[in-house]
């Protein structure tokens, strides 16, 4: 029974079956009230049994969530919760940092902070993202290994805010302010221009992954940089949702650019174009598209992109939107349906801008070449083909310029190591990639992500849970096993076992005859028993549903053939190949050869990697493969590192600031496997070494009258100095091979071999000024 004084806080029950903290009050005739965390009064009676008193590391908070005495989900949302509430929005799990948006600019990422953060060792300081940042560049130094940090989260959670930050971090310690630094960081606003757009979910949403990799020589500075891309939301160019945009970079074009260059390409406002004011929304709340214009044009010139460069991507964009606007007339000849193009002036800019005869433009939309047995003939296309024909010919222009831009930034800041710095030279990868997406339609683009997401919560699982036990094990370590929620069997229905849901897909891609139903119909008769996969209602529902590790995302498989081909047609390759626009014919290289070497080339598929380009061979034909392909080189770059990660949370739907919901944040404490998380680095060993390496790390710790390392093994002075460093009675363990530690261990070994390295310098400097 619970006796409840005037300022004690206690946990009562609350409508999300999660108990919620709240405090005691007493009034002066001695009613008592409690207040939840939410600011709601409840009355009660002086006893109540269904309170609980709350543990003295709830009331406040705690910086680490591992020290928690409420080790329940009710104490693990109350610590964020009153954290956000603060603005305190940086909480530690052990090394793994949680990130919860604040929606606001907080004063703490200033250069003074910076400074702060730098070289001191994790959890010395409060919670922040440039501890996280420091210790990555810390251990890189350290053991040599390259380090790589997974920033995960649903759209809007902060991924990419947080990746700025570490970027931001690491080019100020790097130290050299050169312009490597500013190449990298400057790289971010010509990326978020193309690659990111307005969402209901997120007014900034990265539709594109990236992994940025940045290269540091021996001393620590940043020698050059790569980024990868994956995916980019093609959809997007030609449709958008209600209150959705286009990618920013047509708004800022159109906003910021010159009249006299906007008469030349014929441009006027955002609203007159299909294709940007589809989602009825032009502008964005809080972002200024002039301001932003100018920030990405001066990026530009810094990342060595010409003025001529900058002016046929204009044109490019400029034809993109022009080809938007044309309208196509329905046609009957020969009792066949066809089309004509309505001459306008957007369908004239448009030839002009791609730099193509009008008419061929013309034909090229409206009808479509096959080859019989012995010669090419052509067939009319209805206005519906036609206009769809246009779009993916819109996407694929907008696609490969992505990925040129992409290729562009990186011929500039990628610096290939040469022969010597070859084996000294480390990296620092960060990973923000697009979050995991439910809406209220979803089709093939959310799947693709949902797969990749499904992925890294893998590696999350591999790396904190089943590593880590394994381990234990191999090496006698004491261990009472944590149980946790492993995806893997929702990986194997979707891309691992024999007739997966990917493979389905393109398999049912690759056969002539195949389409969305037939394709539903495969995936039903293979999956109907899985609990992954769940079946459509009934016959005329074209919807199946996943049970993502996040929760279940139900797809509407109308288009994903289609998407998946990503095919366009020959006609449209063979106008691209007649043009005098050099750049369209850049971005089209490859397809050029392709139609070259292809005896019948009916249709094309699009080619986006950079890597797979290089091998014409093995062609990944399908945008499900390329993505399958290019998500297991970065699983193999990823295991290869030393991982951090960052685990973001979406506070609420709103986009607004000190706004907490509940329910929505233990949403994703749950699926992120949160509590498990805590569980298992409360009670394991995340730092571990082997003799040998702590022992070379370490060795100004040993105490040689104790135990001498010329006498004694390895393992023997590693015992020695955990001995001697952190007192016997705590929770460090020595395995068959390796020390286990905690991350505060780790800490404080750094800290003491500091100052005992500091002590000897002293020492040795005092003898020197005795000898003379
Ligand atoms: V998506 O999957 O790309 O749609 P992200 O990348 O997880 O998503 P993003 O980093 O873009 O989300 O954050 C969304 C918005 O939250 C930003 O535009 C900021 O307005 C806001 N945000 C995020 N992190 C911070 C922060 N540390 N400080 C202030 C922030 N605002
Ligand atoms: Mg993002």
């Amino acid at each position: 029974m619970v006796v409840l004084r005037q300022g004690d806080y206690v946990w009562m029950d609350s409508s999300t079956g999660v108990p919620i903290g709240a405090e005691v009050r007493v009034s002066q005739s001695g009613q008592i009230q409690l207040v939840d965390d939410q600011g709601k009064e409840h009355k009660v009676k002086k006893q109540d049994s269904s309170l609980k008193h709350m543990h003295a590391s709830s009331i406040n908070g705690v910086d680490d969530m591992i020290r928690l005495g409420d080790l329940n989900e009710a104490g693990l949302l109350r610590n964020l919760l009153i954290r956000h509430r603060e603005g305190t929005i940086y909480t530690y799990t052990g090394s793994i940092l949680v990130a919860v948006n604040p929606y606001h600019l907080l004063p703490i990422y200033t250069p003074e902070q910076v400074q702060l953060y730098t070289n001191r060792r994790l959890g010395e300081l409060p919670p922040h993202v440039f501890a996280i940042a420091d210790s990555c560049f810390f251990n890189m130094r350290r053991s040599r290994q390259d380090q790589c940090c997974i920033i995960s989260g649903e759209s809007g959670a902060g991924k990419t805010e947080s990746t700025k930050l570490m970027l931001q971090f690491l080019a100020a310690v790097s130290g050299q302010q050169s312009w490597i630094e500013q190449q990298v960081l400057e790289a971010n606003p010509i990326l978020e221009a193309f690659g990111n757009a307005k969402t209901i979910r997120n007014d900034n949403s990265s539709r594109f992954g990236k992994y940025i990799d940045i290269q540091f020589s021996k001393g620590g500075a940043i020698e050059g940089a790569r980024i990868e891309q994956y995916l980019l939301e093609k959809s997007r160019v030609c449709r958008q949702a209600q209150e959705e945009r286009n990618y920013h970079i047509f708004y800022y074009m159109l906003m910021g650019m010159q009249a006299e260059q906007k008469k030349m390409l014929c441009l006027s406002n955002a609203v007159k174009y299909n294709y940007l004011n589809m989602g009825k929304c032009t502008s964005c709340e809080g972002r200024d598209d002039v301001k932003e214009y100018a920030h990405f044009c001066s990026a530009m010139k810094i990342l060595t992109f010409t003025k001529n460069d900058s002016w046929e991507i204009h044109k490019l964009l400029a034809a993109i939107l022009h080809l938007g606007n044309i309208d196509f007339e329905a046609t009957i000849s020969n009792n066949l349906e066809g089309c004509d193009i309505i001459t306008s002036t957007h369908f004239k800019m448009a030839a002009q801008l791609l730099e193509v005869d009008i008419k061929t433009l013309e034909t090229s939309l409206t009808q479509r070449s096959f080859m019989t047995n012995r010669e090419s003939v052509s067939k009319p296309l209805s206005s519906d083909q036609a206009s769809d024909g246009r779009d993916a010919f819109v996407k694929a222009i907008y696609g490969r310029l992505f990925v040129w831009i992409v290729e562009k930034i990186n011929s500039t800041i990628f610096k290939p190591p040469s022969e010597e710095s070859n084996d000294t030279r480390n990296s620092i990868g960060l990973l923000d990639i697009f979050g995991f997406e439910n809406f209220k339609q979803n089709s093939f683009e959310q799947l693709c992500i949902n797969f990749a997401n499904e992925q890294l919560q893998q590696f999350f699982v591999k790396h904190v849970f089943k590593m880590e036990q394994e381990e234990y094990a191999n090496e006698n370590i004491v261990w009472k096993h944590i149980d946790y929620i492993d995806n893997q069997g929702t990986l194997d229905v979707l891309a691992s076992k024999p007739l997966n849901i990917l493979s389905l897909i393109d398999e049912e891609s690759h056969f002539p005859k195949g389409t969305d139903t037939t394709l539903l119909q495969k995936m039903h008769n293979c999956h109907e028993k899985s609990r992954v996969y769940i079946p459509p209602k009934n016959s005329h529902d074209k919807t199946f549903g996943i049970e993502h590790f996040a929760g279940p995302v139900y797809y509407d498989s109308k288009g994903f053939l289609e998407k998946n081909r990503d095919a366009l047609s020959s006609d449209l390759i063979m106008l691209v190949e007649t043009s005098t626009n050099k750049l369209l014919k850049q971005i089209f290289h490859s397809d050029l050869i392709n139609v070259k070497s292809n005896a019948n080339p009916n249709m094309i598929t699009s080619k986006n990697s950079l890597h797979q380009m290089t091998d014409t061979k093995k062609r990944v034909p399908t945008l499900c493969g390329q993505f399958r392909q290019s998500l297991d080189s970065l699983m193999k770059t990823l295991t290869a590192c030393q991982p951090y990660f960052i685990r973001c949370i979406k506070p609420n739907d709103f986009k607004k600031p000190m706004l907490f919901d509940r329910e929505l944040c233990l949403r994703q404490l749950r699926y992120l496997g949160m509590m498990e998380t805590i569980r298992i680095r409360k009670a394991g060993y995340p730092i571990r070494h082997t003799f040998q390496q702590f022992l070379d790390r370490y060795r100004v710790l040993l105490n040689s009258v104790i135990c001498d390392p010329k006498k004694e093994s390895a393992k023997a002075c590693s015992e020695s100095i955990c001995k001697n460093v952190l007192s016997d009675g705590d929770d460090w363990k020595i395995g068959k091979t390796k020390v286990f530690l905690k991350d505060f261990h780790d800490t404080m070994l750094e800290l003491k071999r500091d100052k005992a390295l500091n002590e000897n310098a002293l020492i040795i400097q005092k003898v020197l000024r005795g000898y003379k």
